[in-house]
């Protein structure tokens, strides 16, 4: 087993994965950028060593100075987490060249996964169903309305190094292809500085629903189920939840039974995860293979119990995967709310800056995988995540409920964040019923803001108005131990009261 472990990230992943060391008792060592002196994870790791200036292109994504600190402070491997390096196929070869153990998988699997055709040409000679759609990158709109005319319109061009949404175009006839070719190439070389494309059939309002797998050195592959992803904003999931709502057993063994195929397709190693688009009539297809460790990882711990972390340890290491198919149980629902420094009233606009006050929501199933703390400052630099507040429930009803009661408890002081939008969400009777899409969002959103004007609410602004007043002015007379008014928890009761009569009806 490693001794040392070097983690290549930041923010709340970069806490998670010093928990999983921990608890393995191997030193946990992180890098931080300039930005990050402060961090939580800086703050927890046994070691930390400064990767360069705050822009990520200077320091996360510096491979020859992760690298060099890697060796200088001895560690065994190296866990990229999410994002930055994680799927980077050169940086998986430059730890193999320096003798330190990527926590992943190998850079062939990544780099066939990157590519997106490549992936859809693997698959389909594996057996496994991908979108109807070209199998190899195409060149010009020529082609496309060739390939175009088989499949049937409507389409959707997609680039061949993306992934997650990016570059992506919906093309409804013949004549919009033209130009939707042209700006899906431009998009995509912007953002991945290679302009290949593909296209697929338009799958209609579908479920994008994702198989966890675990695969050792000796040949073993398993699932861990799935998780249902289709609450998204611009292509970012915001919350997930497994199992989903959408599917049933039958649906789930067989998706299972693919990805593992999809998997062993590859010769795959350690955590990874298969993406499925699901259509109306439950036709599940590959969209994509994400060779990390993903967000949303621990509702799969949730519901089976297993640290994903931990195990991608082990593999990595060389130990055999310790459980078969049949020892995987599936225990009750699981549900994950990204809790991001953002304005859920200003279009989701980042709003970084210090958290003045913050108060974290406990009690049964209840778990919060933070990256932050009471003072720090949300740097401008990065991703806004802060926390994912996730819960667990022996039903589906009995996780929204818990959900909805942890975000009431959930106090962030200082800077806006999506709480108050994912409390909406929690008490939306569509969800709870769970009929959601991909316009799920723009759906609530659009509810929203009419529903919310009640006719009494100038009422209640002055009413509030008057109480703030009075907590700020009379601190003596409102403060005294009698009335107990300064008790946080009954002030918090009260809001609610008050909430929940004027605007959930
Ligand atoms: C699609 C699609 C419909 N048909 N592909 C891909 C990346 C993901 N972020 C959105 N993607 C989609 N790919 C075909 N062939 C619709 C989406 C899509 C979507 C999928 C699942 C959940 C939410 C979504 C929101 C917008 C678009």
């Amino acid at each position: 087993m490693f001794k040392r472990i070097l983690i290549a990230n930041r923010g709340e992943i970069a806490v998670r994965i010093i928990r999983a060391c921990r608890e393995l008792g191997i030193t946990a060592i992180v890098v931080y950028s300039e930005a990050d002196r402060k961090s939580l994870s800086v703050r927890y790791a046994d070691e930390a060593y400064c990767v360069g200036p705050p822009s990520s292109i200077e320091s996360y994504l510096r491979i020859d100075k992760i690298i060099a600190i890697a060796k200088k402070c001895n560690a065994d491997a190296i866990h990229p987490g999410y994002g930055f390096l994680a799927e980077n196929a050169e940086f998986s070869k430059a730890c193999e060249d320096n003798n330190i153990i990527f926590i992943g998988p190998s850079a062939d699997a990544i780099e066939s996964m990157g590519e997106k055709t490549r992936a859809r040409k693997i698959m389909s000679d594996a057996g496994v169903p991908v979108v109807p759609g070209s199998l190899q990158a195409i060149d010009t709109a020529e082609e496309t309305i060739e390939i175009a005319r088989q499949i049937g319109y409507p389409i959707m061009i997609k680039a061949a190094f993306g992934g997650g949404g990016k570059g992506m175009r919906l093309v409804n006839d013949e004549k919009e292809l033209k130009e939707g070719f042209r700006v899906a190439a431009s998009e995509s070389m912007s953002a991945f500085g290679n302009a290949a494309l593909y296209i697929e059939k338009y799958i209609e309002d579908p479920h994008h629903i994702e198989i966890q797998i675990l695969a050792d050195h000796y040949g073993n592959v398993i699932h861990l189920g799935e998780r249902d992803c289709s609450i998204q904003r611009r292509h970012q999931k915001i919350i997930e939840e497994t199992p989903s709502p959408f599917i049933n057993e039958q649906i789930r063994n067989k998706m299972g039974e693919i990805a593992i195929k999809a998997a062993q397709a590859v010769n795959y190693t350690n955590a990874g995860t298969i993406e499925f688009l699901v259509d109306g009539n439950k036709n599940f297809y590959f969209m994509e293979m994400n060779t990390r460790l993903q967000v949303e990882h621990p509702i799969t711990e949730m519901v089976t119990g297993i640290d994903i972390v931990k195990k991608q340890i082990y593999i990595a290491s060389g130990v055999a995967l310790a459980y078969r198919q049949e020892d995987i149980l599936l225990k009750g629902n699981a549900i994950e709310c990204r809790i991001y420094a953002e304005d859920p009233d200003n279009n989701f606009y980042p709003c970084p800056g210090t958290i003045a006050g913050l108060r974290l929501p406990g009690g049964p199933g209840v778990r919060d995988d933070s990256g932050v703390y009471e003072g720090y400052e949300v740097p401008i630099y990065y991703d806004p995540l802060l926390s994912k507040l996730v819960v667990w429930g022996r039903t589906r009803e009995e996780a929204f409920q818990r959900m909805s009661r942890a975000l009431e408890e959930y106090k962030v002081e200082g800077i806006k964040t999506t709480i108050p939008f994912y409390r909406r969400v929690m008490s939306d009777s569509n969800y709870q019923k769970g009929i959601f899409n991909t316009k799920y969002v723009d759906l609530v959103f659009s509810k929203h803001d009419e529903s919310r004007e009640h006719p009494l609410l100038p009422v209640a602004i002055i009413a509030a108005a008057i109480s703030e007043f009075e907590q700020k002015e009379y601190p003596k007379i409102t403060n005294n131990k009698k009335n107990n008014a300064t008790n946080e928890w009954k002030l918090h009761g009260r809001h609610q009261l008050l909430s929940s009569r004027l605007y959930s009806y």
